[in-house]
């Protein structure tokens, strides 16, 4: 047995002391092999297809030990592809060699994503129910067995107290702005939907990726009620000239919404959350023109068409511009690469690939970088405390569309890892998402990097990169194997003037991108110019960009629109003058709000 193992089997027995468990409770397979106990001290290690043989899988083949030599070590490849910008720009510009490594990133990022997927909170073992049942999350690793013990954990609040809790503004030095920020959070919701009336393993997001159920809502009956059933668009509103989403009263879908919100401003959209706050709104307003857009061009390229094909077609349309701005803009944006990464399903039909998804819940965790929010939100020259920007959609169409979108690309959202950039008001989600992961028996933070192919941390420093904040863990923690996978995201050193850790990009990359290319429009059969009605639907995919999408849906000229900050000067609004806060008050605690609503938003 190699010494890892030993020390992994000591250290399992330090933390789950005692006899007569399960003997996979101490996790003895190592590299992915699968745990089968056989009584009740004795155990086998199924290491099929790991690469590795052995007792405990430990012993790698002759080609896993060529591969891992050869295979640099991922903070490496993310040094170069963070650098050497003129070489990159010379490869960004030969078509062949972009192809060819654009493919390797989504085969070699999605390969490490089981699918069909396996276990479930409930199942830590591979069953029918767990493969077929989609209102459960899936899991990653699996979940520590009932019947181990488990760590002598800390009290959740005080692990966001002592080592989440913001205590000044970090900005982000990849300048990401609130424009990024709340498009992750729009976004995202549409496959992040916790049922917690069922639980934290659950949920209601049945479409397990990017079906935009968040714009055109998660089931039928609310569908049809958002819907025109003209022309295939969605209803709407017009408010000083400007198309906004329609109201609750008039369409009957349920919102969100506290009863002091007055009626005239409860917009009703897909996602029924999302009047939480106006950058939500705003990208749920600019969505719906879009669709609404496109209708019209498929309006006018099929005039036989009736108002279900063009809505359907029009839907297709959409979720092929999203995950084309997804790669292109954002994820583009969050990597800081100088490789241009490219959305191009075709590169993926020579290869091994399953068009499938199923939503993770360490991924869902592992989203929840609510860092990124500042201490208040400067909307023009006015200044909103969290008081007054939450359930408040006057600000939408007070400012309007085009104010929003500027106002959010120049101002800078804060710095997810590294610890310490929670805002107050966000920290009751902090420690829901660190009470679930309990409750759902996560395997440690260090268990997760060996999964995703990195070396676990074998002290608080290295993992911090910081005395005080290291000494901090360890007194709520002990041991390093003991930390949790959610703090663990958040306090990690980030990488060298990043938004996050390496923890963070290794294992979001293969989430996010088997979830992107594994949606069905990029399989062979759907990408096809016909699928989105014909050349000009398909181009509309291929072309789009977020600049697009926000400057084809307002009047007048393009407002500035970035997901990074595009200047010094506009970097940060926490030293603005206090008098010119926004005196409009909602009577909303919003720590009690968002404290209280136990979801992922
Ligand atoms: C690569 C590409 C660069 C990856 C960089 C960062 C990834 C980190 C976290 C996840 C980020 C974005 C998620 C985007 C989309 C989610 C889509 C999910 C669809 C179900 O090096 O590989």
């Amino acid at each position: 047995m190699n010494r890892l193992v030993c020390l992994v089997l000591l250290l399992s027995f330090w933390i789950f002391p005692g006899e007569g468990y399960d003997p996979c409770c101490t996790q003895p397979c190592q590299n992915q092999g699968v745990c089968l106990s056989k009584g009740a001290d004795a155990y086998e290690c199924d290491c099929t297809r790991t690469g590795y043989y052995g007792e405990n899988c430990t012993t790698p083949e002759l080609l896993t030990r060529i591969r891992s030599t050869l295979k640099p070590r991922p903070d490496i490849v993310h040094y170069i592809l963070t650098h050497y910008k003129w070489i990159w720009d010379i490869i960004n510009n030969i078509p062949y060699l972009r192809d060819a490594i654009m493919s390797y990133v989504l085969t070699s990022r999605s390969h490490l994503i089981d699918s069909p997927p396996t276990y479930n909170a409930d199942y830590n073992y591979k069953s029918w129910e767990a493969y077929s049942n989609l209102s459960y999350y899936t899991r990653t690793l699996a979940p520590l067995p009932q019947n181990c013990p488990t760590p002598d954990l800390p009290n959740a609040k005080q692990v966001v107290e002592k080592v989440l809790l913001r205590k000044q503004f970090i900005p982000d030095p990849q300048r990401s702005s609130l424009m990024f920020a709340f498009f992750a959070q729009h976004f995202t919701h549409q496959f992040f939907k916790s049922d917690f009336k069922k639980g934290p393993a659950f949920t209601k997001a049945l479409g397990h990726g990017v079906d935009l159920g968040h714009i055109y809502g998660e089931t039928l009956e609310r569908q049809h009620k958002l819907r025109l059933f003209k022309d295939g668009k969605l209803k709407y509103q017009v408010v000083d000239g400007e198309v906004y989403p329609p109201l609750v009263k008039d369409v009957q879908v349920e919102m969100h919404y506290p009863p002091q919100v007055p009626e005239e401003h409860k917009f009703a959209v897909g996602h029924e959350a999302f009047g939480l706050v106006p950058g939500l709104m705003m990208y749920a307003t600019i969505w719906l023109r879009e669709h609404n857009r496109v209708c019209d061009i498929m309006k006018q390229e099929h005039p036989d068409w009736d108002d279900e094909r063009i809505f359907q077609t029009t839907r297709l349309i959409l979720i092929g511009e999203t995950i084309k701005i997804v790669i292109e803009d954002y994820v583009q944006h969050l990597s800081g690469y100088n490789f241009k990464l490219k959305f191009d399903p075709e590169l993926l039909f020579n290869q091994r690939f399953q068009y499938q998804n199923r939503i993770a819940s360490e991924f869902n965790t592992l989203y929840h970088w609510h860092p990124l929010m500042p201490d208040s939100f400067q909307i023009q020259n006015q200044v909103y405390g969290y008081h007054q920007f939450v359930f408040n959609n006057s600000i939408v169409t007070e400012h309007g569309i085009r104010n929003l979108v500027e106002s959010f690309t120049k101002q800078t959202s804060g710095r997810v890892a590294g610890g310490r950039n929670l805002p107050a008001s966000v920290q009751g989600v902090a420690v829901k998402a660190l009470e679930h992961s309990r409750q759902m028996r996560y395997q440690s933070f260090n268990a997760y990097r060996k999964r995703f192919n990195m070396k676990p941390y074998s002290s608080f420093e290295e993992m911090t990169g910081d005395k005080e904040l290291a000494d901090e863990l360890k007194k709520l923690y002990g041991h390093i194997d003991a930390v949790e996978l959610y703090p663990g995201l958040l306090v990690e050193k980030p990488r060298h003037n990043a938004v996050f850790g390496e923890t963070i990009v290794e294992m979001g990359a293969p989430y996010s991108l088997k979830g992107l290319m594994g949606n069905a429009i990029c399989s062979p059969e759907y990408w096809m110019p016909s699928t989105f009605g014909g050349k000009v639907g398909f181009d509309i995919v291929n072309t789009a960009s977020l600049k697009k999408l926000v400057c084809l849906n307002i009047n007048g000229s393009c407002p500035m629109v970035s997901f990074q900050v595009p200047d010094v000067k506009f970097q940060s609004s926490e030293n603005m003058n206090s008098s010119s806060v926004h005196s409009t008050q909602n009577n909303i605690n919003p720590t009690i709000v968002l404290n209280e609503r136990s979801s992922e938003l």
